[in-house]
């Protein structure tokens, strides 16, 4: 989805590109010295004003309207850039487009009117004072869109419309070694707390089309002002992503924090999110204690086909309810 964003230009690197190409350009040589140096001068300027418009307006067109994203997307951005900082920034492009198009307009005027060579030279090189410098004064803007661009080539990509499980649970659960087992995703997994740090997105190939399996950061049963960016994503994918919700709780505890504390968060969940929930008791090899989950263990493998087919019952169920709407 944000692939297509252009690599963002430092100001030097868009004013060395004007120039070198403004550079090459050539006229056909003429007797009258005078009409010679007009055409060649108001070229330059025209080739060094199109490198800078064309190069400065594609990052306008190309770079996405946050508003216009899914709420998902919007909400991610919105934890993870400064919202006013990248609509003034595209809006100072804008301007910079602006000013030098009407420049490279007042300047080829001017030099159509100059009576001399050295006239004309100086007219041209004025131009290109001018351009250079509203490309320096927007070279903050510039330097902003290129870290906003890092930060959305790095967003997963989420395709809203098609059913979508999220997994999720206190860190060091299991939850990757899960996902990783389930989906086409590769996530990270290692035996300390806050491994995943991001949405991580994998699919799965069923019977009912392709659902999309999506790996969380772990939470900490703590209020969400109190949750950090990593969390906060997490909540992200549970509020607009998930048509269900698999928790994951490890009863061996060997995530290094107690089962009360993750029913906790389980139950904090049931209140906050009105998502159908489907509790699985992962780590079985470690422990298998009495209880009304399912067990599996997501390193071995056991129990993962069943859970399966409780999350393909969830999904024909809710396939058919959809159909009925
Ligand atoms: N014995 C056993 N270990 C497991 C099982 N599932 C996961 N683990 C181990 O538990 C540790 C944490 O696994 P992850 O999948 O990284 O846990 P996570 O929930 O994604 O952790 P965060 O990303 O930090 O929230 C790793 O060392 C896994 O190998 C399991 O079923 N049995
Ligand atoms: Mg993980």
């Amino acid at each position: 989805m944000f692939r297509e964003i252009p690599t963002v230009l430092t100001a030097e690197e868009i004013i060395d590109k004007m120039f070198r190409r403004a550079k090459k350009v050539e006229v056909p040589l003429s007797r009258n010295k005078l009409f010679m140096h007009r055409n060649l001068s108001i070229a330059k300027i025209f080739t060094a004003r199109d490198v800078a418009v064309s190069t400065l307006k594609r990052y306008v067109e190309k770079f996405p309207y946050i508003n216009k994203m899914h709420p998902f997307y919007r909400s991610l951005l919105d934890l993870l850039v400064d919202k006013n900082e990248y609509k003034k920034s595209l809006a100072s492009i804008n301007w910079a487009v602006g000013r030098i198009e009407s420049f490279a307009d007042k300047y080829s005027r001017k030099i159509r009117g100059a009576g001399s060579v050295d006239d004309i030279l100086k007219l041209r090189r004025e131009f290109y004072g001018r351009a250079s410098s509203i490309i320096k004064d927007i070279a903050p803007q510039l330097r902003y869109l290129g870290e906003v661009r890092e930060v959305m080539k790095k967003l997963p990509s989420i395709e809203p419309a098609i059913h979508t499980i999220v997994i999720a649970g206190y860190p060091n659960v299991g939850k990757s070694e899960l996902v990783k087992k389930l989906s086409t995703a590769k996530p990270e997994i290692a035996s300390y707390p806050f491994t995943t740090k991001g949405i991580i997105v994998g699919h799965m190939d069923t019977k009912e089309g392709r659902i999309q399996i999506i790996d969380t950061p772990g939470l900490l049963d703590r209020p969400l002002e109190k949750r950090n960016k990593i969390e906060k994503q997490a909540i992200l994918a549970l509020r607009y992503l998930a048509d269900l919700i698999v928790f994951l709780l490890d009863p061996s505890e060997t995530c290094g924090y107690s089962l009360k504390a993750q029913e906790k968060l389980l139950e904090e969940i049931r209140a906050d999110f009105s998502v159908p929930i489907l509790v699985v008791e992962n780590k079985a090899d470690l422990l298998c204690r009495e209880s009304e989950y399912l067990k599996i263990s997501a390193k071995t493998g056991k129990g993962v086909d069943m859970l399966v087919d409780l999350i393909m019952e969830r999904v024909n169920i809710h396939s058919q309810v959809q159909r009925h709407l």
